[in-house]
């Protein structure tokens, strides 16, 4: 064979290799996430992290070929790849990036609030940092993630654990064979730049924070653990609560104990082949969930030598006709629209104190319905949720105009809505899945985008409602307002952006307008309305920007929407001013969506006062018995 043919095939053969050993190392994704992970006994790894700017993927991509590293380059052997994390040994040593010496960032927390610089940064950042941690025989190990936004590139020790899409999500890697018994290193590549196929995609009228946004742990398991349950009341017999629990084997044959101490309520079931056990419990004295009485159980879940906590709620939740029946009484939804911003401190809300300084302007607010806008929000808001009675609406980022043709921006929107049921399925609190906000109704890909992430979410969980934010249409001659979005025959509730007398028009018209809505025998419930408004900024009331006219829209809008005989609810849009890179008047906006009935200084505008007064005399309206 010639020297030529010799060559030709040592290449092929190398790249072949190359490419079989990147798909393992770059392929991997998380593990099924853990159920609970937020009892579950950890090592945070919260704290300060090194971190290195990388605009250019310097320590991701070769300079030439702009190939990730990760495909083709030997961490022992190199150290260019920055999760290498190599330090120099000799005096010649040419390394050009050191964690060691690099600045600190705070995790959990964006970027863009720890240092000025950073504000508006949208690309790479790298993060490192070192922890100790003693492994015991006959335990597994996984590496959690509260949320990453948008990419996480997670490296442990030199070796990648794996990657993760979708910026408001939890993920878990398995971590057994990676970890050791004393020190440990951890390097973490975040991207979160915007682009088409992504979920959200190019733009959004909120503040792309970068960085490990949420907590990181690592969470020990038995062998054998629980990896998944559910546990709700059945909404057609509500005498029953019903679920299963999944082990993280297909062992057949093994017991799951379910108590709920407090009930005096205790049974054993067997997993079958799959290691699935069903669960049935009798809910006859369990007191019903109510956000005047949000009473939870603790509730005891144990296989072999796993044991897990929860604390769970029991309430139905069901559309008939065009009642919503909580615990089969009618509800009228007093809501808000929330971002997951905490303005007081800047940046975003990851904590359970951030949530509890929303919550309580809620409360303040009248509301017993929360609506969390646009995307997961961090777990301890529907746990709080939970804790205060207050009702959510959950949402994921399937936002505007996203990619409706790209079957992978839909595997992410799909598996974003699917960690976002895992986590919170068992939340009382939670009664609406959303799947989308203003998406465009004439699009016909988006309606077979947004069905079939209606049917996903129903085959996850059949106790709760699913719902999206629509667009009215509006008859400009005739002043008739309907709802002519074909995804409402697909949603239990049909609900809609309305924003008369902002968008198109100003507040005298809005009692003119007429709606009809008699094609729709379901609940109605209004998404949005608002107007922009600067904090104690006073004038006429035609007078744009001033808490005037944003009071003067309030008024109109809530007479307007009393007379609608469908409407069970609303949140407003929104509880606070927050950060939107779309908002540029000097002055007035500064980067700020000014339609927040707080400002970010934490004030009070007028017209939050009207909707208290409003949703006081809704509450006096629905009355309901908290009958068990
Ligand atoms: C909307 C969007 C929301 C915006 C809001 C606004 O309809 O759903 O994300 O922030 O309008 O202020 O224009």
């Amino acid at each position: 064979m010639s020297n030529l043919n010799n060559n030709l095939i040592y290449r092929f053969g190398t790249v072949a290799l190359l490419w079989a050993i990147s798909f393992m190392a770059y392929g991997q994704k998380p593990a099924p996430l853990l159920q609970n992970a937020y009892h579950r006994p950890s090592v945070s790894l919260n704290g300060q992290w090194h971190y290195i700017v990388d605009p250019y993927e310097t320590g991701y991509r070769n300079h030439r070929r702009w190939e990730p590293f990760d495909e083709f380059v030997n961490t022992k052997a190199s150290a260019a790849p920055y999760w290498a994390n190599a330090k120099k040994t000799a005096p010649s040593q040419r390394i050009e990036y050191d964690f060691e010496r690099s600045p600190t960032l705070e995790v959990p927390g964006d970027w863009n609030h720890q240092q000025d610089e950073l504000l508006y940064y949208e690309g790479t950042l790298w993060y490192e940092r070192d922890f100790s941690i003693e492994l015991q025989p006959g335990q597994r190990y996984f590496l959690y993630f509260g949320a990453v936004n948008y990419r996480a590139d997670v490296y442990l020790n030199g070796q990648k654990a794996g990657y993760h899409e979708g910026g408001y999500s939890p993920f878990n890697f398995e971590v057994t064979e990676l970890l050791k018994s004393g020190l440990n290193e951890i390097v973490v590549r975040v991207d979160n730049r915007r682009s088409a196929g992504r979920v959200p995609g190019l733009t959004t009228d909120w503040w792309n924070y970068g960085g490990i946004t949420r907590e990181v742990k690592i969470i020990p398991v038995p062998d054998v653990f629980i990896q998944d349950y559910m546990l709700q009341l059945d909404p057609e017999q509500p005498a029953i609560a019903r679920g299963y629990v999944q082990l993280n084997e297909a062992k057949p044959g093994q017991t799951v104990t379910i108590s709920i101490p407090e009930a005096k309520l205790s049974r054993t079931f067997t997993t079958d082949t799959a290691g699935r056990a069903a669960i049935v419990l009798s809910a006859e004295g369990l007191k019903r969930w109510y956000p005047e009485r949000p009473k939870r159980y603790e509730v005891v879940l144990q296989s072999g030598r796993d044991t897990l906590l929860d604390q769970i709620g029991f309430r139905t939740i069901q559309a008939s006709g065009q009642d919503l029946l909580l615990n089969g009484q009618p509800i009228f939804l007093r809501g808000i629209s929330l971002h997951e911003e905490n303005p007081m401190r800047g940046g975003r809300a990851y904590s359970r104190e951030d949530m509890a300084l929303l919550f309580g302007w809620a409360r303040e607010l009248n509301c017993n319905m929360l609506r969390l806008a646009h995307y997961p929000h961090n777990e301890h808001a529907a746990r709080l949720a939970d804790e205060l009675g207050l009702l959510l609406w959950e949402e994921v980022p399937v936002y505007w105009g996203i990619n409706y043709t790209n079957p992978e921006t839909y595997a992410q929107a799909e598996q974003q809505m699917q960690s976002l049921v895992q986590r919170d399925k068992n939340r009382a609190s939670v009664i609406i899945w959303s799947v989308a906000n203003e998406t465009p109704r004439e699009d016909p890909d988006r309606l077979s985008f947004l069905k079939s992430m209606a049917g996903a979410v129903r085959q996850l969980d059949t106790t709760r409602l699913v719902s999206a934010a629509l667009d009215r249409t509006e008859d400009k001659q005739e002043k008739r307002v309907t709802v002519t979005d074909p995804f409402a025959a697909y949603s239990d509730m049909v609900s809609v952006n309305e924003y008369i007398g902002w968008y198109g028009s100003t507040p005298e018209r809005i009692p003119q307008m007429r709606w009809d809505l008699s094609s729709h025998d379901k609940p109605f419930f209004i998404s949005e309305f608002g107007a922009g408004a600067l904090y104690n900024y006073r004038g006429a009331r035609e007078e744009i920007w001033t808490e005037d006219y944003q009071a003067w829209m309030y008024e109109e809008t809530l007479q307007m929407l009393d007379e609608i005989p469908s409407l069970r609810g609303m949140t407003p849009w929104i509880l606070v001013d927050f950060r939107s890179p779309r908002r540029n008047l000097p002055n007035i906006q500064d980067g700020w969506n000014r339609k927040g009935l707080i400002s970010e200084g934490g004030f009070k505008k007028e017209a939050f006062y009207i909707l208290r007064d409003y949703y006081a005399k809704k509450a006096a309206q629905y009355r309901y018995d908290i009958k068990n």
